[in-house]
């Protein structure tokens, strides 16, 4: 299900252009337009749930399918080594854009830190 004023769902139909990096049914990725690392790909379920405080029984299984395509993306990234896995949820999580998202970040050692 799209969301018309959803950015994001924007972005997967076409409708603005993106750095495509992986497809399939559920998933849509793309490069963040404002790259915190040498790889920042954003990994999005093409189903419209606003955030990870959405998800439950009935559509967690594009939670799971998000974290298939992580594990491919980041091996065609050449991310062996390790990269992160962010997910910001809500105001006070810093989330920006109101469709779930992962940030999928590497290419570079990363802080021990999260915050
Ligand atoms: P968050 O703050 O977790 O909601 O992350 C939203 C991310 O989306 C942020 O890192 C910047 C990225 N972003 C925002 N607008 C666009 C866009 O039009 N294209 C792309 N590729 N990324 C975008």
């Amino acid at each position: 299900m799209k969301d018309p004023n959803c950015l994001f769902c924007k972005i997967i139909d076409g409708q603005i252009p993106s750095a495509k990096v992986y497809e399939d049914g559920s998933v849509f990725a793309f490069r963040d337009i404002n790259p915190q690392a040498p790889v920042h790909v954003l990994v999005v379920p093409k189903e419209h749930i606003s955030c990870a405080l959405e998800l439950n029984g009935d559509n967690s299984a594009v939670a799971a399918k998000c974290f298939e395509a992580v594990a491919k993306i980041a091996r065609s990234e050449g991310l062996e080594s390790g990269f992160r896995v962010i997910n910001n949820c809500g105001e006070d999580g810093g989330q920006s854009v109101m469709h779930l998202h992962f940030h999928l970040i590497g290419g570079r050692k990363l802080s021990e830190k999260i915050i």
